[in-house]
Formats: C-alpha cells, structure tokens, sequence
C-alpha cells in the first residue's frame, strides 16, 4: 500500500478510524497547539480541523502521531523497510570501510525507482503569481513564539555544483505576505547548497512544499548522507517512483501531488531574525540570525487541506517520525558497526541528547569503539550522551537500562568524555554548536577491563519457573 497524496493518505486514515474532524471553529493561534498536545500526549488520533478562523482551508495535525500511522503512512513498519535494506545489503555487502559508507547510495540506485517527471499537476491547479501567504492557515504554536511557522514543510533545492537535488524538512517562519525565514541549521543538506551558492555569488532558488505523499514527508526528516535525493529514498520505501513537475517561475522539480508550492529564492548575503520558536526539545529555540527566502509564486490544489505538526515537550508527533528512522538506518548502522544489536533514541533527548545502544562484546574497550564510530557518522555525530549496554540488554527497556548503567559502571573507568559537534537545538554547552559528550560504558566488564571477577546475574532455575507457572492456581494468589 501506497499513497499518492497527502489526501489519500488522509482518506485511507479516515476510513481506518484514524481521524476525528473537528467541526467548531479553532483558532490557528495556541488553539491547535494546546487541543494536538492533548491528543498526541493521550496517543490519540489525527485531527482534521474543518474550519479554522480566517482561513478557507482546513488544517489537519497528528496524521503522523503514533507508531500504527508511521507505519501506514510508509506502506509498512519501518521493522520491514529495515529488512528490505538489510537484503539488499547481504545481496552486495562491499568489502572496504569507505564503501560502506557509500552503500546507501548504491543501493538507492540498486533499486531504480527513480522520480517521474509529468506535465501537469494537482499542485498546479491555482497559481498565484501576486502571492500571499496569509492565505495559508500557518500555526502560531507557543505563547513566545516569534509569528506564524510553517511546521511540516519540505524545502526542495539543488546543488549549483552537481545538480543534485536535496529535500528537507525545516520550519519556516512566515514573515509578512511575500517573506519567511528558513531555519537550515548549519549540518544540514539544504545548509551546505545554500554556501555553495553562496561561494558562487549567485541567487539560490529553493521551493517549500506543503504535502505530497507521506513517505516523502518522512523522507524529508531522514537524516540522509548529503547527495542523496530524498525522492530516491521515498521511491524506495513506496516501491514507486515519485511524480514531479517543474515549477512555474523557478528551475526546480517539486512532488506533483504537494497540496501547496511555494516558489522564490534567497539572497546570500541577506539574514533576519528567525525565532524563537518552541522546539522538540521542550524549550524554546532562541531567536537567531538565517537566511530570508522571498517568494515568487504560490501554486495549490483546488481544494487543498494544510498539513501540519507541532512540536514542543516530548513526545509529539515527530518522535514517532524519528522512532522510524532509528529503525529504518539500524541495518546501514550496522555494516560500520556491526556488533550493534539495537539502539533507542528515548524521546525526551530529542533524539540528538541521547543513544542507548546494546552491543555485542568480544574485546577489551569495544563499548568505546562503538561510542567513537557512531561520533563520526553522519547525524549521530551530534549525540551528547551514548550509553552502551550488553546484547542481551533491552534497550527499548529504560529500567532494564538503568539497572545496568547504575550497578555496572565504576564512572573513572566507564566515563568517557570528549568533545565534538553538537545539534544547533543544544542549549547546555557553553557556546552554541560544541561541546563536551559523554559515553557511559554499562557493560559487563571482562579480562583487560577489570582485574576482578564480574558476578553472575541472578536467575531463577526454569525448572522451577515451569513448576511455579503450573501450581499457580493452587497458590490463590490472586
Ligand atoms: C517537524 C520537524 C521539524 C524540523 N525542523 C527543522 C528545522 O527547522 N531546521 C533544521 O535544520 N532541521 C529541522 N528538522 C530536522 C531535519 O528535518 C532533519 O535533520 C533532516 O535530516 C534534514 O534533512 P537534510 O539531511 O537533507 O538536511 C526538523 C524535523 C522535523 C521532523
Ligand atoms: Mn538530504
């Protein structure tokens, strides 16, 4: 199962019991914000929110709000997109260590689901060449946030070196009725384009697409390496390749069947004040100096709705993104680290602040080895803390974990602290973008990591285990 849309993805959810439509009229200001928390936080459905104060078009939040709708939304779980990678991988496993790390893009290739190029498109239907983005019901999520964000967009623009096209979701603050901000943060793809024009003194264009099919918005979240088309790996997920059309007054393809486009460029010489803007990390995201992006053209369906998140204290809606992509990158992981057994990213770090990893161990420090590569490798680079188990630790257990962390680790011994990049959201260091990390060792020590004899963990023979379970009515116990 696939989706061609953001509406068919909408109407399947609906007769799947999935969405509640919301006929009072809200208000885009707090309103939604506060009635999506609730649901999201209460593991409730999407919201499609028919009439929304001062808008002609409907607004829906939370279609990606729990593991069952990530998983709609991909066709599959993301446990099976990860296996279809791992096939893949065991089909043509590379041999050097620097292969590895180019086997996402061969394998996308492998696949050949390329983009389709069309004509005419669904996004196309209304065009506005005087634009004006009030027409779009953009939230005002928190009290202090700075105005209106688009919350789920996804920025398409092209490398002026190469021509490859990269897609990425970053918010986008609606400034007044032809200019917003775009918040790229320095480690991203769309970033790196924009320095590339930057390098060239030449005008950037880019495009923000509001919709297209779900596993293109999700797509657009994934940290992918940079060079890689996010259309690639969304025709790969949807074993289809994704419908493009060109735009109407910019040299960029964007998804046919988007909801809205909106069409301009930036200048790379001009910043304004972006922010601040409350976070997935709970706090509010300072106000920073970005890039200006001015619009030329507005294109939409006929009857377009307006998909969008909100994020703020975990969980929201985009844990359940990211939980996707800690289970969809695990196998690619894996062939540079191949001793990993799992990995959870808990939600309340925000993805970027904590890895809890289980590893299988058979040499001295190798915890620290795992910690080291997964530093260096790609988005992770980012991660503040890793706490490294044993294989046969849960990791998806906190309290498994932290009976492990907390009896296992000597902290002069199992602390190691080190310095390197951190996520721009990081707010604990004390300048912005690095900082110091800390990888806590709670694996079981063996011969050249402690001079002592590790104890064995108590269990229960299953002998008896089978006895109780069979006499446990006998026992009345209730
Ligand atoms: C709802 C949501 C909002 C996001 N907002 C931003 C943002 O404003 N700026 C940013 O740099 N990354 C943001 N991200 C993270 C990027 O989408 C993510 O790092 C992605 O991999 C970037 O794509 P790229 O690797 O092609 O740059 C957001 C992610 C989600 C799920
Ligand atoms: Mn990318």
């Amino acid at each position: 199962m696939s989706f061609n849309s953001f509406q068919e993805f909408l109407r399947y959810l609906e007769e799947e019991g999935e969405v509640v439509r919301i006929s009072a009229e809200v208000s885009a200001e707090l309103e939604i914000t506060e009635i999506t928390d609730r649901v999201t936080k209460a593991q409730g459905k999407a919201l499609l929110f028919e009439r929304v104060r001062g808008s002609r078009f409907p607004v829906v939040t939370n279609t990606f709000g729990s593991f069952k709708r990530v998983a709609m939304a991909l066709g599959r779980p993301p446990d099976e997109i990860a296996r279809k990678i791992e096939s893949l991988i065991t089909l043509k496993v590379p041999q050097g260590i620097m292969d590895k790390m180019k086997l996402l893009p061969r394998l996308l290739e492998l696949a050949k689901i390329p983009p389709k190029m069309v004509s005419s498109a669904p996004c196309q239907e209304v065009v506005h060449t005087e634009p004006d983005l009030s027409i779009i019901p953009a939230l005002k999520c928190w009290p202090r946030d700075a105005g209106k964000f688009i919350t789920l967009p996804l920025v398409v623009t092209k490398s002026p070196e190469d021509g490859t096209r990269n897609i990425g979701m970053y918010r986008i603050q609606i400034y007044d009725r032809n200019t917003t901000g775009m918040h790229w943060q320095i480690h991203k793809d769309g970033r790196s384009h924009f320095s590339q024009y930057a390098r060239a003194k030449k005008r950037m264009e880019a495009a923000v697409i509001i919709g297209g099919d779900p596993a293109t918005i999700y797509a657009a979240t994934a940290p992918l390496p940079p060079g890689i088309d996010e259309l690639l790996f969304s025709g790969f997920i949807r074993n289809r390749g994704v419908e493009i059309v060109r735009c109407k007054t910019i040299d960029l393809e964007v998804p046919a069947e988007a909801e809205f486009v909106i069409e301009g460029y930036l200048d790379p010489d001009e910043r304004r004040t972006e922010g601040p803007f409350g976070d997935h990390t709970g706090f509010y995201s300072p106000a920073e100096d970005y890039p200006v992006f001015h619009v030329t053209c507005i294109t939409h369906r006929k009857n377009p709705v307006y998909p969008a998140t909100v994020v703020g204290p975990p969980p929201m809606e985009d844990a359940f993104l990211a939980k996707a992509t800690e289970r969809i990158f695990l196998p690619l992981i894996r062939t540079v680290v191949p001793e990993l057994v799992d990995m959870n990213l808990p939600v309340e770090g925000a993805f970027h602040n904590c890895a809890i990893v289980s590893i299988n161990k058979s040499y001295p420090m190798q915890a620290q080895k795992v910690m080291h590569a997964l530093w260096g490798m790609g988005q992770m680079m980012n991660t503040k803390m890793i706490i490294a188990v044993d294989g046969d630790v849960n990791v998806q257990d906190l309290r498994e974990v932290s009976w492990k962390a907390f009896n296992n680790v000597d902290p002069a011994r199992d602390l190691t602290i080190t310095a390197g990049p951190l996520d721009a959201l990081d707010h604990s260091s004390p300048y912005p973008l690095r900082g110091s990390k800390v990888g806590v060792d709670a694996t079981r020590k063996i011969e050249g990591e402690t001079g002592r004899v590790w104890p064995e963990e108590i269990r229960m023979s299953d002998e008896i285990i089978r006895l109780v379970r069979d006499k446990w009515n006998e026992y009345g116990i209730p």
